[in-house]
């Protein structure tokens, strides 16, 4: 076992007891995020952050994993309906973890769920189609606004696969409801939604619908089928690469446990397939893709409507290329650029594209300028690069 160092520091606080609250405050962000850096608070949620450059050690506890399923099992119950919300631009895990959730809610705990999603922006379109074909009586899917107009003061809120206020597919949905439960992969942010019932955080889980497959089978393994769970195991598909990226030994068992559900793996490769033309746009991404400091970084100002998966994507296929540790795929939105990037896991994508106000993990992350050309973009990137990758640094890392 490998140890690391984490280190809080609380500063330019009023008095010493207020010093050694933001320092706790800084320390509990610092291992949220990964362990092995430095948090410094200086005031209310304004973090500095140094280091965090080594590798997740995992560090989990199934006990744990049975507490938070009781008490969600207890939320549930006592409330009148659930709402279940993943991010904006919803993906193959955060809809998986959610029908995750809602197969285990509707079926297992016999209550009335629904999943909130906006249906003309996902990335998870054959995913929503599947499920709606699969189970034609029940309204699974609700819009936000919708889902809005019928929330009463006992629904339940459930938001998986992120934390931030910033990233949840409606911010409404979050204010109006005061009973809110998160589950959640992601890095910690300081962007956090606050006064929540449960946060079941697990930074060292590969994907939001590994961590939700563990919850179901506490609550009532029954309540899976087929379909729910090749949902699930299409988004630990999605997160880990088919299993190349920060999969552990829980990653198989919990694959284990959806096999044995009758998840069909041909039925879950066909939700990743493409159309000729989003593999088209891919090929020119990946082709016109330049190398720097071993990151490949693409670019175009090329605008699609499918552009967002395409240029993930993209961002995959660049860590195949030998000597590549970390891709970028630079795309034009409107008047934004936004970043995809990928790693495998020697260079930390997040605390790259955090400078930019972005997110995600130390694999996977993305970030958003806005009113910027795409020169300016790429040029920001490149010094953000050298700020945070120094020469002699391959050489430390290789060790
Ligand atoms: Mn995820």
């Amino acid at each position: 076992m490998s140890a690391t160092i984490s280190i809080g520091v609380g500063r330019s606080a009023d008095s010493l007891g207020e010093s050694d609250r933001w320092a706790r405050q800084a320390l509990d962000m610092a291992l949220g995020r990964g362990g092995d850096q430095v948090a410094v608070l200086r005031q209310n949620d304004v973090y500095e952050f140094f280091g965090g450059m080594s590798k997740g050690v995992e560090k989990r506890d199934k006990v744990r994993t049975r507490v938070i399923a009781a008490s969600i099992s207890d939320f549930v119950r006592a409330s009148d309906r659930v709402y279940i919300m993943g991010h904006m631009n919803s993906d193959l895990d955060s809809m998986g973890a959610a029908v995750g959730m809602w197969a285990v809610i509707t079926k297992g705990l016999e209550k009335r769920a629904q999943i909130v999603v906006n249906k003309s922006q996902t990335m998870a379109e054959q995913l929503i189609e599947s499920l709606e074909t699969a189970y034609p009586d029940r309204k699974i899917f609700i819009g936000p606004m919708e889902a809005l107009q019928e929330a009463t003061d006992n629904t339940l809120l459930i938001v998986v696969d992120t934390h931030s206020i910033n990233f949840v597919e409606s911010r409404e949905l979050v204010d109006r409801l005061k009973k809110r439960i998160i589950i959640d992969h992601h890095r910690l942010m300081v962007t956090r939604i606050r006064d929540t019932d449960i946060f079941y955080h697990e930074p060292y889980a590969s994907s939001a619908s590994e961590m939700v497959t563990e919850i179901v089978q506490y609550i009532n393994s029954s309540a899976i089928d087929s379909i729910d769970a090749q949902a699930l195991l299409s988004g630990i598909m999605l997160d880990t690469k088919s299993f190349v990226l920060k999969t552990g030994v829980r990653t198989f068992e919990a694959s284990a446990f959806l096999r044995r559900c009758g998840a069909d793996t041909v039925e879950v490769k066909k939700l990743f397939s493409n159309t000729l033309e989003t593999y088209k746009e891919k090929a020119q991404l990946v082709s016109g893709a330049e190398i720097y400091k071993d990151c490949a970084i693409a670019s175009t100002s090329w605008e699609s409507e499918g552009m967002r998966v395409t240029a993930s994507q993209a961002a995959d296929e660049l860590l195949t290329i030998e000597g590549v540790r970390a891709s970028f795929v630079l795309y034009k939105n409107g008047e934004d650029v936004n970043f995809s990037a990928r790693s495998l896991g020697e260079v930390n994508v997040q605390v790259i594209l955090e400078e930019f106000g972005g997110g995600g993990h130390f694999t996977m992350s993305g970030a958003q300028i806005k009113n910027i050309s795409m020169g300016e973009a790429r040029r920001l990137l490149i010094r953000e690069l050298d700020k945070k990758l120094p020469e002699d640094e391959a050489a430390v890392m290789a060790e």
